[in-house]
């Protein structure tokens, strides 16, 4: 049944970082002198960085990443982010500018707000949100170069009112040499980027060295190693998530077009590794998909790439009913949900556990990968059951201020004293009840 398929899907998605593959064995040895697992690889990393600071981030980024850079060359010079500015395309300028707009009009209308209260007389209590002050993005450079991950990680940051960001993405043409991430960059007013990735780059920002000075948070994708890097800094610094393969939970019925359908599962599964799963209680839709799929993935330019994705993390999941597909879909908790029914809005309201839903038969999901508002960095694996997707309010610490005036103190006093007691915590109660004694000692 379609519980066992999710069941397995699940696990086959979640990142191991503790099983060494036989390409990992030669590269480690090669790099290590002895074969290591992810999280070891990782942990050595990170450990040399803290330590070492910038020479062992230049010398991982010469072992791993095949790049020389010295501590000058690390950083993208001005002169490159206006050039690749200057030379991008006018139209691809023209699309930034309205992405952001689109994404600062959705960050700003969600963005915390402080709140003050006053709950009693004399009493003023209020919960403040405060911007980070200097916070890091990975973007990848591996398969595909992201300039759309700039968007969707530095102007929620900066609607926020971060007022520091560097950006990190591999020395590949994928990464720090692709011209329209540059460009990107430049056009948001990002002017720290750097040429390194893997663990090593998220080391140097969370523990900063001479060439890259330590943010308070790092966010934005990346590969295993990036993830197990940023789970191990965590608590140095904050991280977003710990992320996985992109996954898309479609769910469709009669009404639905299969070739849209199948269109949205292949994008999904473009990413490699990315999960696509079509759920629907419409027999004919699963064979029009199934159809569609074939004619359609010839066309692609990964197309190689992406029938391999959905060859291993690809489902076509005939259920019950619209309950059902509800239910199972609730207990995957998938990172992206695509509801192409005639009344996604009443499985919507079923369904709680989706990091983005898009709703209708004309709002793919490229909408939200690229422009619409809410952004693209969200909770993969299932962890979206307590993790929220990145938004500006990530960017955002709260913290509390409290204001008694002295009748105020006086009338909470007996409780606070009582419970002080209780915890043998005297000095505590005594800071209280000194007050009592003499409440016009300050004013
Ligand atoms: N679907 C990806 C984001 C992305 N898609 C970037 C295309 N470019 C994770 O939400
Ligand atoms: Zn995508």
């Amino acid at each position: 049944g379609g519980e066992a398929i999710l069941d397995e899907m699940r696990e086959k998605l979640s990142p191991r970082g503790d099983l060494v593959s036989p390409r990992g064995r030669e590269l480690t040895k090669a790099v290590f002198g002895k074969p290591l697992t992810p999280i070891e690889v990782v942990e050595t990393i990170c450990r040399d960085v803290q330590r070492e600071g910038t020479e062992a981030l230049l010398r991982y980024t010469r072992s791993l990443d095949q790049a020389e850079l010295t501590a000058e060359s690390l950083r993208v010079p001005a002169a490159d982010l206006q050039s690749a500015h200057d030379a991008a395309d006018p139209k691809l300028i023209e699309s930034i500018r309205r992405i952001r707009d689109n994404i600062v009009t959705f960050q700003t209308a969600i963005l915390h707000r402080d709140v003050t209260i006053e709950p009693k007389p004399g009493v003023r209590l209020t919960q403040r949100y405060v911007p980070m002050h200097r916070v890091g993005i990975c973007v990848p450079g591996g398969a595909a170069a992201y300039p759309s991950t700039v968007l969707m990680t530095a102007v929620p940051a900066q609607v926020a009112g971060v007022k520091q960001i560097a950006v990190v993405a591999p020395p590949t043409p994928f990464g720090a040499y692709n011209q329209d991430m540059l460009a990107t960059c430049h056009e948001l007013g990002i002017t720290e980027v750097y040429r390194c990735g893997g663990a090593q780059a998220v080391a140097a920002m969370a523990y900063g060295c001479d060439a890259l000075p330590a943010v308070d948070k790092i966010v934005g994708p990346g590969n295993l190693f990036v993830a197990l890097a940023k789970k191990h800094v965590f608590g140095t610094v904050d991280i977003d998530s710990f992320a996985g393969p992109s996954e898309v939970i479609v769910i469709a019925d009669e009404t639905a077009s299969p070739a849209f359908v199948a269109a949205d599962l292949l994008a999904q599964a473009e990413h490699s590794p990315g999960s696509a799963i079509l759920i629907t209680w419409d027999e004919k839709l699963i064979e029009s998909v199934q159809v569609e799929l074939q004619s359609q993935l010839e066309k692609l330019q990964r197309s190689d790439l992406t029938r391999d994705a959905l060859a291993d993390f690809g489902a076509l999941i005939l259920v019950r009913d619209a309950e059902h597909a509800c239910q199972l879909t609730d207990s995957f908790a998938p990172e992206h949900l695509h509801i192409e029914t005639a009344d996604p809005e009443s499985q919507i309201a079923r369904i709680h556990n989706s990091g983005a839903a898009f709703l209708g038969h004309h709002t793919p999901v490229a909408l939200g990968d690229y422009a619409a508002g809410p952004s693209h960095v969200l909770p993969t694996g299932g962890t979206c059951r307590w993790a929220a997707g990145l938004s500006a309010n990530s960017f955002l610490r709260s913290g509390s201020i409290t204001r008694f005036e002295s009748e105020a103190t006086a009338a909470i006093a007996e409780d606070v004293i009582r419970l002080a007691e209780k915890e043998g915590l005297t000095a505590h109660a005594n800071s209280v009840s000194i007050r009592q004694a003499k409440p016009n000692q300050a004013e």
